[in-house]
């Protein structure tokens, strides 16, 4: 009887020479801390991206206008974003939430009622 090989006209795969150590780092067991939505300086007010003292300011402005606009933006920017931006707090950053930042950045809106 034929085997698989033989039936598919290859030959068996050869093994792969194994490495001596992991392909990517070990994590750590605990994953980092997640900076706050809310200014640590004023809690009635979103943070800047990786300052939790500061409050948000014009440079977050542009970081959420390239992150809608799909310009490339590091991981944690995105997931900061994505998570304190998320303004009617549906799981997604999207255009209404852009624009009620921008009304929040104008000081037509407050924060998000799920973050005050
Ligand atoms: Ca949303």
């Amino acid at each position: 009887m034929a085997s698989l090989g033989e039936i598919a006209g290859t030959t068996p795969p050869i093994p792969c020479a194994v490495s001596a150590g992991p392909y990517w780092p070990i994590r750590d067991t605990q994953p980092p801390a997640q900076q706050s939505c809310v200014c640590g300086s004023d809690p009635i007010k979103y943070s800047t991206f990786g300052d939790p003292t500061a409050c948000f300011a014009a440079n977050d402005m542009t970081n959420l206008e390239q992150l809608f606009g799909l310009v490339a933006v590091t991981d944690a920017m995105r997931e900061f974003y994505t998570r304190c931006s998320d303004y009617d707090n549906n799981g997604a950053f999207q255009a209404n939430d852009l624009t009620n930042m921008k009304r929040y950045y104008a000081n037509l809106l407050g924060i998000a009622p799920h973050f005050g």
